[in-house]
Protein backbone atom coordinates (compact mmCIF):
# COMPACT_ATOMS: atom_id res chain seq x y z
CA UNK A 1 0.00 0.00 0.00
CA UNK A 2 1.57 3.59 -0.48
CA UNK A 3 1.95 5.86 2.23
CA UNK A 4 -1.42 7.77 0.87
CA UNK A 5 -3.84 4.97 0.78
CA UNK A 6 -6.08 4.71 3.70
CA UNK A 7 -5.86 1.53 5.68
CA UNK A 8 -9.20 2.17 6.78
CA UNK A 9 -12.68 3.97 7.18
CA UNK A 10 -15.16 3.83 10.43
CA UNK A 11 -13.19 0.99 11.92
CA UNK A 12 -13.12 -1.45 8.83
CA UNK A 13 -9.64 -1.81 7.40
CA UNK A 14 -9.30 -1.54 3.52
CA UNK A 15 -7.42 -4.02 2.89
CA UNK A 16 -9.97 -5.45 0.74
CA UNK A 17 -13.27 -4.00 -1.07
CA UNK A 18 -16.35 -3.70 1.43
CA UNK A 19 -19.81 -3.19 0.53
CA UNK A 20 -22.15 -0.94 2.02
CA UNK A 21 -25.61 -2.02 1.01
CA UNK A 22 -28.47 -0.04 0.60
CA UNK A 23 -31.96 0.58 2.89
CA UNK A 24 -34.14 2.66 1.69
CA UNK A 25 -36.78 3.29 4.39
CA UNK A 26 -38.80 5.53 1.85
CA UNK A 27 -42.00 4.87 -0.23
CA UNK A 28 -40.89 6.24 -3.44
CA UNK A 29 -36.74 5.16 -3.85
CA UNK A 30 -36.40 4.70 -7.73
CA UNK A 31 -35.68 1.30 -7.44
CA UNK A 32 -37.08 -0.38 -4.04
CA UNK A 33 -39.12 2.49 -3.03
CA UNK A 34 -42.03 1.50 -0.90
CA UNK A 35 -40.81 -2.44 -0.84
CA UNK A 36 -38.93 -1.53 2.97
CA UNK A 37 -41.57 1.74 4.00
CA UNK A 38 -42.48 0.04 7.04
CA UNK A 39 -39.61 -0.15 10.15
CA UNK A 40 -40.07 -3.96 10.26
CA UNK A 41 -39.87 -4.83 6.46
CA UNK A 42 -36.56 -2.63 6.45
CA UNK A 43 -35.42 -4.11 9.11
CA UNK A 44 -35.89 -7.43 7.98
CA UNK A 45 -34.07 -6.58 4.49
CA UNK A 46 -31.13 -5.28 6.14
CA UNK A 47 -30.39 -8.31 8.06
CA UNK A 48 -30.89 -9.77 5.14
CA UNK A 49 -28.51 -7.56 3.33
CA UNK A 50 -26.04 -8.44 6.69
CA UNK A 51 -26.09 -12.49 6.27
CA UNK A 52 -25.30 -11.61 2.15
CA UNK A 53 -22.29 -9.69 3.42
CA UNK A 54 -22.76 -6.08 3.85
CA UNK A 55 -20.18 -4.13 6.14
CA UNK A 56 -22.35 -1.16 6.31
CA UNK A 57 -25.80 -0.92 6.14
CA UNK A 58 -27.07 2.15 4.43
CA UNK A 59 -30.70 3.72 6.14
CA UNK A 60 -32.03 6.37 4.02
CA UNK A 61 -35.45 8.18 4.65
CA UNK A 62 -35.38 10.72 1.62
CA UNK A 63 -35.53 9.39 -2.08
CA UNK A 64 -32.99 11.15 -3.89
CA UNK A 65 -33.74 9.88 -7.10
CA UNK A 66 -33.68 12.76 -10.21
CA UNK A 67 -37.26 14.58 -10.22
CA UNK A 68 -37.41 13.58 -6.29
CA UNK A 69 -39.35 15.99 -3.45
CA UNK A 70 -37.62 16.93 -0.50
CA UNK A 71 -38.80 15.10 2.35
CA UNK A 72 -39.43 17.36 6.54
CA UNK A 73 -36.75 16.27 8.75
CA UNK A 74 -39.04 15.33 10.69
CA UNK A 75 -40.92 12.76 8.35
CA UNK A 76 -37.35 11.21 7.60
CA UNK A 77 -36.37 11.06 11.59
CA UNK A 78 -39.86 9.30 11.75
CA UNK A 79 -38.99 6.75 9.16
CA UNK A 80 -34.93 5.89 10.07
CA UNK A 81 -34.39 6.72 13.93
CA UNK A 82 -36.83 3.52 14.22
CA UNK A 83 -35.24 1.67 11.87
CA UNK A 84 -31.21 2.41 12.89
CA UNK A 85 -32.51 1.91 16.73
CA UNK A 86 -33.47 -1.56 16.33
CA UNK A 87 -30.77 -2.27 13.93
CA UNK A 88 -28.00 -1.09 16.55
CA UNK A 89 -29.16 -3.46 18.85
CA UNK A 90 -29.27 -6.67 16.17
CA UNK A 91 -26.71 -6.07 13.54
CA UNK A 92 -22.86 -6.04 13.75
CA UNK A 93 -22.44 -4.08 10.47
CA UNK A 94 -21.49 -0.49 10.46
CA UNK A 95 -25.23 1.74 10.32
CA UNK A 96 -24.84 4.74 8.25
CA UNK A 97 -27.48 7.83 7.69
CA UNK A 98 -28.37 8.54 4.11
CA UNK A 99 -29.64 12.28 4.89
CA UNK A 100 -28.63 15.97 3.97
CA UNK A 101 -30.02 17.47 6.89
CA UNK A 102 -28.18 17.99 10.45
CA UNK A 103 -31.26 17.10 12.59
CA UNK A 104 -31.67 13.98 11.11
CA UNK A 105 -28.13 12.96 11.17
CA UNK A 106 -28.14 14.01 15.09
CA UNK A 107 -31.72 11.70 15.62
CA UNK A 108 -29.62 8.59 13.88
CA UNK A 109 -26.36 8.80 15.84
CA UNK A 110 -28.31 9.37 19.02
CA UNK A 111 -30.20 6.28 17.86
CA UNK A 112 -27.32 4.28 16.87
CA UNK A 113 -25.74 5.52 13.15
CA UNK A 114 -21.72 5.43 13.32
CA UNK A 115 -21.57 6.61 10.32
CA UNK A 116 -22.90 10.03 7.87
CA UNK A 117 -23.53 10.06 4.43
CA UNK A 118 -24.74 12.67 2.80
CA UNK A 119 -24.91 13.67 -0.91
CA UNK A 120 -24.27 17.06 -0.71
CA UNK A 121 -21.11 16.60 1.36
CA UNK A 122 -22.38 18.80 4.26
CA UNK A 123 -23.56 21.94 2.02
CA UNK A 124 -27.28 21.32 2.10
CA UNK A 125 -27.74 22.07 5.95
CA UNK A 126 -25.55 24.78 7.79
CA UNK A 127 -25.58 23.37 10.77
CA UNK A 128 -24.28 19.94 9.33
CA UNK A 129 -20.74 20.42 9.13
CA UNK A 130 -20.80 21.78 12.92
CA UNK A 131 -22.85 18.66 13.85
CA UNK A 132 -20.27 15.86 12.36
CA UNK A 133 -16.65 17.89 13.66
CA UNK A 134 -18.77 17.72 17.26
CA UNK A 135 -20.14 14.58 16.99
CA UNK A 136 -16.30 13.08 15.45
CA UNK A 137 -17.94 10.55 13.86
CA UNK A 138 -16.83 9.14 9.66
CA UNK A 139 -18.69 11.14 6.78
CA UNK A 140 -19.08 10.67 3.71
CA UNK A 141 -18.78 13.51 1.10
CA UNK A 142 -20.58 13.13 -2.29
CA UNK A 143 -20.17 15.61 -5.38
CA UNK A 144 -23.59 16.44 -7.08
CA UNK A 145 -24.39 19.49 -9.06
CA UNK A 146 -27.60 20.48 -8.24
CA UNK A 147 -30.82 19.52 -6.11
CA UNK A 148 -32.23 16.49 -6.76
CA UNK A 149 -35.50 18.07 -8.08
CA UNK A 150 -33.51 19.93 -11.34
CA UNK A 151 -29.90 17.48 -11.50
CA UNK A 152 -30.83 16.28 -14.63
CA UNK A 153 -31.70 19.18 -16.64
CA UNK A 154 -28.36 19.45 -18.73
CA UNK A 155 -25.96 19.66 -16.45
CA UNK A 156 -22.00 20.59 -17.64
CA UNK A 157 -18.21 20.59 -16.84
CA UNK A 158 -15.20 21.45 -18.31
CA UNK A 159 -13.34 18.18 -17.69
CA UNK A 160 -15.89 15.80 -15.56
CA UNK A 161 -13.44 13.74 -13.31
CA UNK A 162 -11.03 16.75 -12.61
CA UNK A 163 -14.28 19.02 -11.47
CA UNK A 164 -15.63 16.35 -9.44
CA UNK A 165 -12.17 15.47 -8.25
CA UNK A 166 -11.09 19.30 -7.16
CA UNK A 167 -14.49 19.20 -5.85
CA UNK A 168 -13.89 16.81 -3.19
CA UNK A 169 -10.69 17.83 -2.22
CA UNK A 170 -11.96 21.39 -1.50
CA UNK A 171 -14.91 20.22 0.08
CA UNK A 172 -12.60 17.69 2.27
CA UNK A 173 -10.38 21.10 2.89
CA UNK A 174 -13.52 22.69 4.34
CA UNK A 175 -14.55 19.81 6.64
CA UNK A 176 -10.88 19.50 8.15
CA UNK A 177 -10.50 23.12 8.93
CA UNK A 178 -14.00 22.73 10.79
CA UNK A 179 -12.72 20.15 13.15
CA UNK A 180 -12.92 16.85 11.04
CA UNK A 181 -10.61 14.47 11.53
CA UNK A 182 -9.27 13.78 7.85
CA UNK A 183 -9.41 9.82 8.25
CA UNK A 184 -12.87 10.29 9.08
CA UNK A 185 -13.39 11.65 5.70
CA UNK A 186 -14.68 9.00 2.39
CA UNK A 187 -15.26 11.03 -0.68
CA UNK A 188 -17.89 9.75 -3.95
CA UNK A 189 -17.95 10.80 -7.48
CA UNK A 190 -21.55 10.78 -7.14
CA UNK A 191 -23.08 8.87 -9.72
CA UNK A 192 -26.52 9.92 -11.70
CA UNK A 193 -26.53 13.48 -9.49
CA UNK A 194 -26.38 15.86 -12.07
CA UNK A 195 -24.51 13.72 -14.49
CA UNK A 196 -25.11 12.03 -17.93
CA UNK A 197 -24.78 9.01 -19.19
CA UNK A 198 -20.62 10.28 -20.60
CA UNK A 199 -20.11 11.72 -17.30
CA UNK A 200 -21.12 8.85 -15.38
CA UNK A 201 -18.90 6.67 -17.39
CA UNK A 202 -15.89 9.08 -17.66
CA UNK A 203 -15.75 9.07 -13.22
CA UNK A 204 -15.83 5.64 -13.43
CA UNK A 205 -13.82 5.17 -16.06
CA UNK A 206 -11.34 8.11 -14.28
CA UNK A 207 -12.22 7.03 -10.54
CA UNK A 208 -8.68 6.39 -9.82
CA UNK A 209 -7.92 10.11 -10.03
CA UNK A 210 -10.27 10.22 -7.11
CA UNK A 211 -8.74 7.39 -5.20
CA UNK A 212 -4.95 9.15 -5.58
CA UNK A 213 -6.81 11.96 -3.33
CA UNK A 214 -5.63 9.80 -0.39
CA UNK A 215 -9.16 9.31 1.06
CA UNK A 216 -10.80 6.30 1.22
CA UNK A 217 -13.60 6.47 -1.90
CA UNK A 218 -17.10 5.01 -2.57
CA UNK A 219 -19.08 4.71 -5.49
CA UNK A 220 -22.28 4.64 -5.80
CA UNK A 221 -23.72 2.85 -9.18
CA UNK A 222 -25.98 -0.11 -8.38
CA UNK A 223 -28.97 -0.40 -10.59
CA UNK A 224 -28.64 3.48 -11.67
CA UNK A 225 -30.48 5.08 -14.93
CA UNK A 226 -27.49 4.66 -16.97
CA UNK A 227 -26.82 0.60 -16.42
CA UNK A 228 -30.23 0.68 -17.70
CA UNK A 229 -29.77 2.60 -20.95
CA UNK A 230 -26.60 0.37 -21.35
CA UNK A 231 -27.74 -3.46 -20.51
CA UNK A 232 -31.07 -2.66 -22.00
CA UNK A 233 -32.69 -3.94 -18.26
CA UNK A 234 -35.43 -1.50 -18.12
CA UNK A 235 -36.61 -2.66 -14.83
CA UNK A 236 -34.43 -1.35 -11.66
CA UNK A 237 -34.67 -4.00 -9.91
CA UNK A 238 -33.66 -6.79 -12.45
CA UNK A 239 -30.44 -4.69 -13.27
CA UNK A 240 -27.83 -6.84 -11.45
CA UNK A 241 -25.24 -7.96 -13.32
CA UNK A 242 -25.01 -4.44 -15.22
CA UNK A 243 -24.29 -3.24 -11.49
CA UNK A 244 -21.99 -5.69 -10.63
CA UNK A 245 -19.98 -5.08 -13.75
CA UNK A 246 -19.52 -1.12 -12.47
CA UNK A 247 -18.60 -2.43 -9.20
CA UNK A 248 -15.69 -4.38 -10.57
CA UNK A 249 -15.17 -1.80 -12.72
CA UNK A 250 -14.56 0.52 -9.26
CA UNK A 251 -12.25 -1.78 -7.75
CA UNK A 252 -9.88 -2.34 -10.10
CA UNK A 253 -9.25 1.10 -10.15
CA UNK A 254 -8.79 1.68 -6.72
CA UNK A 255 -12.14 1.87 -5.18
CA UNK A 256 -12.74 0.35 -1.30
CA UNK A 257 -16.36 1.11 -0.65
CA UNK A 258 -18.92 -0.26 -2.70
CA UNK A 259 -23.00 1.03 -2.26
CA UNK A 260 -25.02 -1.72 -3.31
CA UNK A 261 -28.66 -2.79 -3.84
CA UNK A 262 -27.34 -6.49 -4.92
CA UNK A 263 -25.27 -7.63 -1.76
CA UNK A 264 -24.81 -11.10 -2.40
CA UNK A 265 -24.21 -11.03 -6.29
CA UNK A 266 -21.44 -8.19 -5.57
CA UNK A 267 -19.82 -9.88 -2.91
CA UNK A 268 -20.06 -13.26 -5.25
CA UNK A 269 -18.16 -11.30 -7.97
CA UNK A 270 -15.76 -9.98 -5.48
CA UNK A 271 -14.64 -13.00 -4.75
CA UNK A 272 -13.62 -14.08 -7.49
CA UNK A 273 -11.75 -10.86 -8.97
CA UNK A 274 -9.90 -10.88 -5.19
CA UNK A 275 -8.39 -14.15 -5.98
CA UNK A 276 -7.43 -13.05 -9.56
CA UNK A 277 -5.74 -9.82 -8.41
CA UNK A 278 -4.28 -11.95 -5.04
CA UNK A 279 -2.88 -14.31 -7.61
CA UNK A 280 -0.57 -11.91 -9.54
CA UNK A 281 2.98 -12.19 -8.73
CA UNK A 282 4.19 -8.75 -7.23
CA UNK A 283 6.30 -6.88 -10.38
CA UNK A 284 9.78 -7.40 -8.32
CA UNK A 285 9.54 -11.54 -9.10
CA UNK A 286 7.72 -11.67 -12.21
N1 LIG B 1 -26.96 7.26 -4.41
C1 LIG B 1 -28.22 7.36 -3.94
C2 LIG B 1 -28.46 7.70 -2.61
N2 LIG B 1 -27.44 7.94 -1.76
N3 LIG B 1 -25.11 8.05 -1.33
C3 LIG B 1 -23.85 7.96 -1.76
N4 LIG B 1 -22.82 8.20 -0.91
N5 LIG B 1 -23.56 7.64 -3.07
C4 LIG B 1 -24.55 7.41 -3.98
O1 LIG B 1 -24.22 7.14 -5.17
C5 LIG B 1 -25.92 7.49 -3.55
C6 LIG B 1 -26.16 7.84 -2.19
C7 LIG B 1 -29.38 7.08 -4.86
O2 LIG B 1 -29.69 5.72 -4.86
P1 LIG B 1 -30.85 5.00 -3.97
O3 LIG B 1 -30.62 5.19 -2.51
O4 LIG B 1 -30.94 3.60 -4.38
O5 LIG B 1 -32.16 5.70 -4.44
P2 LIG B 1 -33.07 6.84 -3.82
O6 LIG B 1 -32.25 8.07 -3.65
O7 LIG B 1 -34.19 6.99 -4.81
O8 LIG B 1 -33.52 6.36 -2.46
Amino acid sequence: MSPSTPEAFAGLTLDRPRLMGIVNATPDSFSDGGHHATADAAIDHALRLEDEGADILDIGGESTRPGAEPVAPDEEIRRVAPVIERLAARASARLSVDTRNADVMSAALDAGAHIVNDVSALTHDPASLELVARRDVPVILMHAQGDPRTMQNDPQYDDVVADVAAYLAARREVCVNAGIARGHIALDPGIGFGKTMAHNLALISGVDAICGLGSAVLLGASRKGFIGHLSGVAEAHERVNGSVAAALAGVMRGVQLIRVHDVSATREALAVWQAIADARPPAATR
